[in-house]
């Protein structure tokens, strides 16, 4: 029987438009639609393939998922072996790049560069025969790969089929899949909350992702792709550039990346470097380092390739984040709040350009689940500031002697008996005020830098001037004077006069800091910023029951329980009254802000904004009293949409949420008397 023409054109026509939305969306994360639309076309075309069941093509993407699990992946032969690249480290590697280039193709002039993030994820190869996705492969060994066609199918970045015309009956095109870092912290979140394994990194969970016998399960992962160039290339032809090829990928509606630049030089490609490398920790996506490429694609074939790697390209790597080093040790530190955290002391190693001796182990059920012993050869990881952490152990090489580690029974600081709440993982020191190591802390955290910001009073000083007995909390500091610091050992004039003016200094502050640094558990910046709009008075919040404390944006049940109990303390009160007494102030809060004006409000910000911060943005509508969250819902109140808002605006619009764009929040704003930057 064969189908009514009309009904032909109208599976193509939603074909298409999917197709392009899909592209739109995930590609150039730009969608023109809503989610809502988007399911839409989805289920129309489901429910006409279910009608007619011939009208389902092998590049439906209805398709995407289907496929009955592998009992293994086959091998294959890629038609032309996937190179791999030869790496820089340094300035020095690069221009001998270039002069060997220079020098083979007998030129002076100018070289023209195209410069592209290097992404940490697979290599892999996409064959698309007269525009239709036929086989995803891995790269293997460059010569072999394993063939995850089945897995490929399912990433929805990655076209069926090719947009547009023009393209090669055969066009091999090569990338990188990975896991962007945002969903990748949601899996291990996940894993965690199940007891499972943990991935190490994106990488690892990008590569055990595609390795999935059951694209099922790979169809759940949100893996991506960037598409970086091809391979083989049979009866077409592609633009005579590395650009005007990533180009016309784009078109094709392949996903590249858009910080791909063309420039000229090796000391412009120099500058591209360090501009990635400063710009590394804001992207989503892990980069190892940045690949240079010759722009000509004739010249690219005048230079050739030797053995495994092109002569015209190079990655110049960043400086390894990951370095494997020997566990030597497990002491317990104690915090503020008295938890006691293991903190791994290591042999020292040098990862991304810094010596690491210490981790941090977060807690014992991190320890069990590493199933880490002292001794192991553990692999240890460093993301931009953030404390390095050990994700990894290598089992095989763990020493005969290898020492369990155990959660000592007492404080390590006080000797008082350590204990473990139950239904939590953190175990506690219960000596309070009296463990010195809980005073350490509360005093470096008053004099932190978004707490009162005390300049040179760092955790050795916190540390000399507790032990030597001259002070026990921070209300002390404001007692110290020069001869008394003096008697500190290595301790000059010039620091103790400097520490002195720091603490004058620190006299003037805000009432938000003042409540962020008396170290109330539970009570962050932004919550002692709520509190201090809404009391506008420390002696009212000090007052406070648990009702009114209630009142307040962002304090709940518990937070106003952790409150009421630090008040309680007479000690607490004492040594507020003796900073108050020693001279520390503030200016009352501006009182022409309507601290109240969107108290209950949840709002949600999307987009680049222009004009403010992300963080500027937050901070505004926090004082005003509304919660900013991260997602929008139907209890979202209103959203901000700076430029490229994608998906959340998308779900704002379907949902019927009032959209404000920037300058209507800077009136917004305006009006309840914040000023705009
Ligand atoms: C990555 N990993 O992002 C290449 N790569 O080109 C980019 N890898 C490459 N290019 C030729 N952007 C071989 C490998």
């Amino acid at each position: 029987m064969s189908l009514p023409a009309e009904i032909v054109e109208q599976a193509m026509r939603l074909r298409d438009a999917i197709n392009r939305h899909n592209h739109q969306y995930h590609s150039l994360d730009s969608p023109i639609i809503s989610d809502a639309e988007f399911d839409q076309l989805f289920r129309e075309l489901k429910s006409l393939e279910a009608q007619y069941p011939e009208l389902v093509t092998d590049d439906s993407p209805t398709q995407r998922v289907g496929a009955t699990p592998l009992s293994a992946f086959s091998q294959i032969q890629h038609e032309m072996p996937m190179l791999s690249l030869e790496n820089a480290f340094s300035e020095a590697d690069l221009e001998d790049f270039e002069r060997r280039i220079k020098a083979r193709l007998g030129t002076v002039d100018t070289l023209e560069f195209v410069c592209e993030p290097k992404i940490d994820g697979v290599a892999v190869s996409l064959l698309y025969v007269d525009g239709q996705l036929v086989r995803g492969a891995t790269r293997g060994d460059g010569a072999t790969g394993e063939d995850i066609t089945q897995n490929v199918r399912t990433i929805e970045s990655i076209p069926l089929r090719l947009q547009g015309q023009g393209w090669p009956d055969r066009l091999e095109v090569r990338g990188e899949i990975y896991i962007a870092k945002s969903t990748f912290l949601a899996i291990n979140a996940e894993a965690q909350a199940r007891g499972e394994k943990l991935f190490a990194n994106p990488r690892n969970a990008a590569a055990g992702s595609l390795r999935q016998l059951d694209s099922r399960l790979t169809a759940k992962r949100k893996l991506t792709m960037y598409c970086y160039s091809v391979g083989l290339v049979e009866g077409g032809d592609l633009p005579p550039t590395q650009a005007g090829i990533l180009q016309q990928l784009q078109d094709w509606g392949l996903r590249v990346n858009p910080l791909v630049e063309v420039v000229k030089g090796a000391a412009m490609c120099r500058t591209y470097y360090e501009k990635m490398l400063t710009r590394r920790a804001e992207l989503n996506y892990e980069i190892d380092g940045v690949v240079f490429k010759v722009n000509s694609m004739s010249l690219q074939q005048r230079l050739g390739i030797l053995t495994r790697t092109p002569r015209w390209a190079i990655a110049h790597k960043f400086p390894a984040e990951e370095g494997y080093t020997r566990l030597v040790d497990v002491e317990f530190q104690v915090g503020r709040t008295g938890a006691i955290t293991p903190v791994a002391r290591l042999e020292p190693v040098k990862i991304g350009g810094v010596t690491i001796s210490n981790a941090t182990l977060h807690n014992m059920d991190e320890v069990g689940r590493l199933g880490l012993m002292i001794g192991d050869r553990v692999l240890v990881q460093r993301a931009g500031d953030v404390i390095p952490k050990v994700v990894a152990v290598d089992r095989s090489q763990r020493p005969l002697h290898a020492r369990s580690i155990t959660m000592p029974d007492h404080c390590p600081a006080c000797g008082a008996e350590i204990i473990l709440v139950e239904g939590e993982v953190i175990a506690r020191c219960s000596g309070g005020l009296f463990c010195s190591a809980q005073r350490k802390e509360s005093i470096r955290h008053f004099a932190s830098r978004l707490a009162l910001d005390i300049e040179g009073l760092g955790t050795k000083l916190v540390s000399q001037l507790v032990d030597e007995g001259l002070i026990e909390n921070p209300a002390d500091l404001y007692s110290l004077t020069e001869s008394k610091l003096l008697g500190l050992e290595r301790m000059a004039p010039k620091s103790a006069n400097n520490l002195l003016e720091a603490l004058e200094k620190s006299k003037l502050t805000t009432m938000a800091r003042f409540i962020y640094a008396l170290g109330i558990s539970e009570v962050g910046e932004s919550t002692a910023r709520n509190l201090a709009l809404f009391f506008g008075d420390i002696d009212a919040l000090r007052a406070a029951n648990n009702e009114l404390l209630q009142a307040v944006p962002d304090v709940g049940p518990i937070v106003a329980e952790k409150i009421l109990t630090f008040f309680h303390q007479q000690n607490n009160q004492k040594v507020i009254d003796e900073l108050l007494a020693a001279g520390i102030h503030w200016q009352a809060e501006t009182s022409s802000v309507d601290a109240a004006a969107l108290t209950g409000q949840s709002w949600v910000l999307t987009g680049t904004l222009k004009i403010l911060t992300r963080n500027e943005a937050k901070a505004k509508l926090q004082s005003l009293g509304a919660k900013v969250s991260g997602s929008v819902s139907k209890n979202t109140s209103c959203v901000v949409a700076g430029d490229a808002a994608g998906s959340k605006l998308a779900k704002a619009l379907e949902l019927g949420v009032p959209v404000l764009d920037e300058t209507a929040l800077l009136e917004m704003l305006a009006k309840h008397g914040i000023q705009g930057s």
